[in-house]
Parts: structure tokens; C-alpha cells; sequence
């Protein structure tokens, strides 16, 4: 039991790394205008819902071809749109490698918002189910460090 617990974490873990770099692909913002963006009850908290209706909206803004999975190439082209060119750090290839549970190569809907509940969890600090402004800048501060 204890080692199917720590064994947990430590994939938490190892999605965290992840996924702090697979939000790179979101910043068509910077990170205050993305948690604006977020919120959307406009109440400066983004709860797990919000968080992952957010989630939801940017893996369909990356399907590109509407199919219900996101491709390595799906993600390049999609953060190409946002940024106008690739961001060193990790390739589209390797996010995916992180968090892709069944080990196909391609990101499943459902295999994005599990990413996104654990990224949730590891930025909320104080554990009360909300992200503060300064949570969800930390959070987005360590991705910009890894680059
Ligand atoms: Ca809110
Ligand atoms: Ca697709
Ligand atoms: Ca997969």
C-alpha cells in the first residue's frame, strides 16, 4: 500500500515537471491575463473546475483536426500560432511522453485533464481548492525557470 502510494507521488511528480512545461504552449498571455482568463466567475480564486474548463478549451484549441487526440505535431503547430515560434525547453514530443498514460504517442482528452487536475493539486500550496493570483504565477514562474 505504502509503495503504491509513493510510487504515486512520484509520477505526481514527474507530471508536474511536465506539465509546468506543457502550459507553456498556453501563453498566448502572459501568465496574469491567463489567469484572468481562467477565472471565469471573475472572483480572483481559479477552482479545479475553472482550471479544468480551461484545460478542456486549450486542448480543443490545439485538435486541430478534431479528433479527440492531440498529436506531437498538433502541439508545435499550436504553440507556433501562440508564439509565433518554437520556445526552447521541451519538445511537443516529450510533454506528451510525460503525461501520456496509455504510452500511444498521443495526448487523449482524458489523458490532458487527468494532467491538468495533478498540475491543479501541485499549485495549490495551501491545499484549499482554490489558486490564488500568486499561486498561479509561481506555478507558471518554475515553468520559466526550467527554459
Ligand atoms: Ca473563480
Ligand atoms: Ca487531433
Ligand atoms: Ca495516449
Amino acid at each position: 500500500m505504502r509503495w503504491a502510494r509513493l510510487a504515486k507521488l512520484r509520477r505526481m511528480k514527474k507530471l508536474l515537471t511536465l506539465l509546468l512545461g506543457c502550459a507553456s504552449i498556453l501563453p498566448a498571455f502572459a501568465a496574469s491575463d491567463l489567469f484572468a482568463r481562467t477565472d471565469a466567475n471573475r472572483d480572483r480564486r481559479v477552482t479545479a473546475t475553472e482550471h479544468v474548463a480551461a484545460a478542456r478549451a486549450m486542448f480543443a484549441a490545439m485538435d486541430a483536426d478534431g479528433d479527440r487526440k492531440v498529436t506531437a505535431a498538433e502541439m508545435s503547430a499550436a504553440q507556433r500560432r501562440i508564439n509565433g515560434r518554437g520556445k526552447p525547453g521541451l519538445s511537443s514530443a516529450e510533454k506528451i511522453r510525460v503525461i501520456d498514460s496509455n504510452q500511444d504517442g498521443v495526448l487523449s482528452a482524458d489523458e490532458h485533464e487527468a494532467g491538468a487536475e495533478v498540475m491543479f493539486a501541485v499549485m495549490d500550496r495551501n491545499k484549499d481548492g482554490r489558486l490564488t493570483r500568486k499561486e498561479y504565477a509561481a506555478g507558471h514562474a518554475k515553468l520559466l525557470a526550467r527554459r
